[in-house]
């Protein structure tokens, strides 16, 4: 096993990934900007060193200052988080040429998934469902031509996009080239190279994803699906494992695909097969593979068990997986709110300023993942999601009635936080009843802040009637008594009565 391991990223994953370090008697260290002196991934650390400037381009995404610190430091592996250096194949393989394990993919799977088109190649040898689309190569005219052979509406997609960076929807040939232009020119100014792809518009999809494992011995095992659908922007908010869309038997067939996809590019590490489920066909098309750890990977975690970043570094220390696919079931319901600094009432505005109250919530299936601790001063420099809250429960209702407790006890003082958004999602009729997709969250309003909301009745009946849709009863009547006297639904009731006061401290 690893003796020490350096921690290429900061905020909540890098605590995360050292306390993995730790439980694996592991030494552990981090890296730093220069306003993250203090921050809480430096101090859970064995050791830390500066690599820079706060702009991230000179200090987290600097590949030969972080090689450099990681020999003077002696490390034997690093492990690169999400985002920043994560999928960056250059940066796995300098860590390769130094000597250095890197906690993750090769660079050949880290590149040949990051470029969607060869992505989309690669697993169709498979037989991963694609959605109908295009092939590498085309001109204007054989990508207008592909389109209406498909059928409008399409989607024109960057090839080295991804995540829905320089995609647009085109709903007539009419409007084609204008649409085709602009993506090319858009992915050519981010990211270097104009080549897109189209797809058909599937609409009201939902956004589902499977986990998968796999060791350096040829073991590829998959750890059920996340449900995704609630993102704003692209941007996810809420994360569920598993889904209200996958039975079983999908789960097994999606999760076979997931693998096979995987296997093609001999995938070893933490990763995940991204799929467009259509809610109307029960058809599933895969999107893309994520060739890192994710930010939602604890609602999985919670639903199997299963340490995934241990798991990974034991993986890239060339264990043998302590799992088999028969090991992996899922117990029970997951749900994770990111908690970014951001005013939900004023069109997600970033927040910064002194962190001067902070009280994080506790108790039974309660788990917080956060970077945030009292006097902290958050700045703007980076990513605003500064927590995770997740809670388990036996049953999805369960989950969501603990999800309300735990946000009604999150005090968060001095900054502006989502939990005021993630408190009315709760409270929510499609988000309780799963009947979302998507396009959900672009079609919601939230209410104005301090407004009490008025259907406390409809929140409490929706969960009510779920619950006894999960147990196979009929719904029970708000208001009517039981035999007992006592109102019935009144724990329901009670949850309903349950809520934070709205805003901030
Ligand atoms: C699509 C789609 C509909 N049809 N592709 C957005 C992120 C990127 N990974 C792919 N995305 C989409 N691709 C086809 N052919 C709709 C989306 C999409 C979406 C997907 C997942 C979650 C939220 C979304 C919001 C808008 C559009």
């Amino acid at each position: 096993m690893f003796k020490k391991v350096l921690v290429a990223n900061r905020g909540e994953i890098a605590v995360r990934v050292l306390r993995a370090c730790e439980e694996r008697g592991i030494a552990a260290v981090a890296v730093f900007s220069e306003v993250d002196r203090s921050a809480l991934h430096v101090r859970y650390a064995d050791e830390a060193y500066c690599i820079g400037p706060a702009p991230s381009r000179e200090s987290y995404l600097r590949i030969d200052t972080i090689i450099d610190v990681a020999r003077k430091a002696g490390v034997d592996a690093i492990h690169p988080g999400y985002g920043f250096l994560a999928e960056n194949a250059e940066f796995a393989a300098a860590c390769a040429d130094a000597g250095i394990t890197f906690i993750g993919p090769s660079p050949d799977a880290i590149e040949k998934m990051g470029d969607k088109l060869s992505a989309r190649e690669t697993v169709a040898k498979r037989n991963v469902p694609l959605v109908p689309g295009s092939a590498p190569g085309l001109n204007d005219d054989e990508l207008l031509a592909c389109a209406q052979e498909i059928g409008f509406p399409v989607m024109v997609k960057a090839s080295a996009g991804g995540g829905g960076k320089g995609m647009r929807a085109v709903e007539s040939a009419e409007a084609f080239p204008g649409m085709l232009a602009a993506a090319r020119r858009e992915a050519a100014s981010a990211f270097g190279n104009d080549e897109v792809y189209i797809e058909k518009l599937i609409p009201n999809a939902r956004h589902i994803e499977i986990q998968i494992l796999a060791d350096s011995h040829g073991n590829t095992i998959h750890l059920g699906e996340r449900e995704c659908s609630i993102q704003r922007r692209h941007q996810k908010l809420i994360e569920e494992c598993p889904s209200v869309a996958v039975d079983p038997t999908l789960r097994q067939e999606m999760g076979r695909v997931a693998i096979a996809a995987a296997e093609s590019v001999n995938y070893v590490n933490a990763g995940t097969i991204e799929f467009l489920f259509d809610s109307r066909d029960n058809k599933y098309y895969f999107l893309e593979m994520n060739t890192r750890l994710q930010v939602e990977h604890p609602v999985t975690e919670m639903v199997t068990g299963v340490d995934i970043v241990k798991e990974q570094i034991a993986i890239a220390a060339g264990r043998r997986m302590k799992y088999n696919q028969e090991d992996i079931v899922h117990k029970g319901w997951a749900i994770e709110c990111r908690i970014t600094a951001e005013d939900p009432f004023n069109n997600f505005m970033p927040s910064s300023g002194n962190i001067v109250y902070l009280q994080e919530p506790t108790g039974p299936g309660v788990r917080v993942e956060s970077s945030l601790y009292r006097g902290m001063e958050l700045n703007l420099y980076y990513d605003p999601m500064v927590a995770k809250l997740v809670v388990s429960g036996e049953t999805r209702a369960e989950a969501i009635l603990r999800m309300r407790r735990a946000l009604n006890e999150y005090r968060i003082g001095g900054i502006k936080t989502s939990i005021p958004f993630h408190q009315e999602m709760m409270d929510s009729t499609e988000f309780i009843w799963g009947t979302f997709d998507t396009g959900f969250l672009s079609r919601w309003r939230m209410n104005r802040p301090n407004r009490p909301t008025n259907d406390h009745e409809k929140v409490v009946a929706a969960t009510a009637a779920l619950i006894a849709h999960e147990e196979g009863r009929k719904a029970v009547h708000i208001g009517e008594s039981h035999e007992d006297g006592q109102p019935a639904a009144g724990m329901w009731k009670q949850a309903g009565r349950m809520r934070a006061v709205r805003g901030q401290w």
